[in-house]
């Protein structure tokens, strides 16, 4: 199944002829008065799909009535209802997600916040990729990016969704990720892994190497702590702040993962293991350090201290893990539960500020 690449509004505005039109009206209406800040939220949504049985993806399977999880029109709906609780309590201006079916379900997400919340996202930014289960990055956004371009690391893995925004005039980039996962073979999924972080930073290099001080803001689930070694020695991001500040020629970026205290790293739960991961991260180029020299500077700042998990009550047990939503089977006695909740994973959250 595959679907044309483009946010929601160009589409619209693509079939009345007047592309250029609407941009510049809609960039007058948004985009008047000084620039506000802007919340920017990560989240692995878990295994979004629509409860009908796409033919040409048996990664779906599992995701219909009479499958695995017994996905029906009515969990789907109470999926899209959770999920859409949580977004407006998190407030973001943009939305990386993960694990996304198609863009119908975006569609109907998209509907959920509006419809139940008042909070409009008019812009979808997917495509459907070539990933195994069917499952792409996608962002939903208040703002509409200026250019998006998509990286396929690795054909049949999930592609890597780069966003180029411009709001009020300020640039920025927004890189959103989901590796590949543990599952299977485990130097497959290494060999995969390094693939797509090889990829992300040669994107990055490409961006940096325009503007030395650009703004970018890499996010995602790379299903590797926020400290491995892919992370820090491949992709360059690291919690070394004075590093990244003093050696502007390597294109550090300041993982944020790194700001937390250490018991507020994890962003999901091993029951199987007994451990946390904090796979789910946000991390921010050079120019974005607010102490950053101003001739290396990028129009956009990170706000200080407002990086965080995201994990009020309502999402996790009563051990602060997050509740998912899909079938659980116990591992000793096999009985079946379903748990309702939300996803497997924390969403993250940071705010950028526009710098004076
Ligand atoms: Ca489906
Ligand atoms: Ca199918
Ligand atoms: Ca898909």
């Amino acid at each position: 199944m595959k679907r044309p690449v483009a946010c929601a509004c160009a589409l619209r505005c693509a079939a009345a002829a007047a592309l250029l039109v609407c941009f510049a009206a809609a960039a007058a209406g948004a985009e008047n008065g000084p620039a506000p800040a802007l919340t920017v939220v990560q989240w692995n949504v878990e295994n979004l799909f629509d409860a009908e049985d796409d033919a040409d993806n048996e990664g779906d399977d599992e995701f219909t009535a009479g499958g695995w999880q017994c996905w029906t029109e009515g969990r789907y709906a109470l999926k899209l209802a959770h999920l859409a609780e949580v977004l407006d309590r998190l407030g973001g201006d943009i939305v990386c997600l993960e694990e996304i079916e198609n863009r119908r379900v975006l569609e109907d997400l998209a509907a959920a916040l509006r419809e139940r919340h008042g909070r409009d996202y008019p812009c979808i930014v997917h495509r459907e990729g070539t990933d195994q289960r069917g499952i792409d990055v996608a962002v939903l956004s208040r703002l509409r990016p200026r250019a998006t371009r998509w990286l396929t690391p690795v054909p049949g893995q999930r592609d890597v969704l780069v966003a180029e925004f411009a709001a009020h005039g300020r640039p920025f980039t927004l890189i959103v990720n989901h590796w590949k996962s543990g599952w299977g073979p485990k130097a497959e999924a290494a060999r995969i892994r390094a693939a797509e972080a090889r990829a992300v930073r040669a994107e990055l290099d490409r961006v940096l190497a325009a503007d030395p001080s650009a703004a970018v803001l890499l996010a995602g689930d790379f299903n590797v702590d926020f400290d491995d070694a892919l992370v820090a020695d491949v992709v360059r991001s690291v919690g070394d702040r004075k590093r990244v500040l003093a050696e502007p020629e390597t294109g550090w970026l300041y993982n944020l993962h790194a700001g937390l205290d250490e018991k507020a790293r994890g962003t999901i739960y091993y029951r199987r293991d007994g451990a946390w991961n904090s796979f789910d991260t946000i991390s921010v180029s050079r120019g974005m350090l607010p102490e950053a020299a101003a001739v290396a500077a990028a129009a956009w700042a990170l706000r200080e201290g407002s990086y965080e998990v995201f994990r009020p009550e309502s999402i996790v047990d009563g051990a602060g893990r997050p509740l998912p939503f899909r079938m659980l089977a116990d591992a000793q006695t096999k009985r079946r539960t379903y748990c309702t909740g939300y996803s497997d994973h924390l969403p993250v959250r940071v705010v950028i500020e526009p710098r004076r």
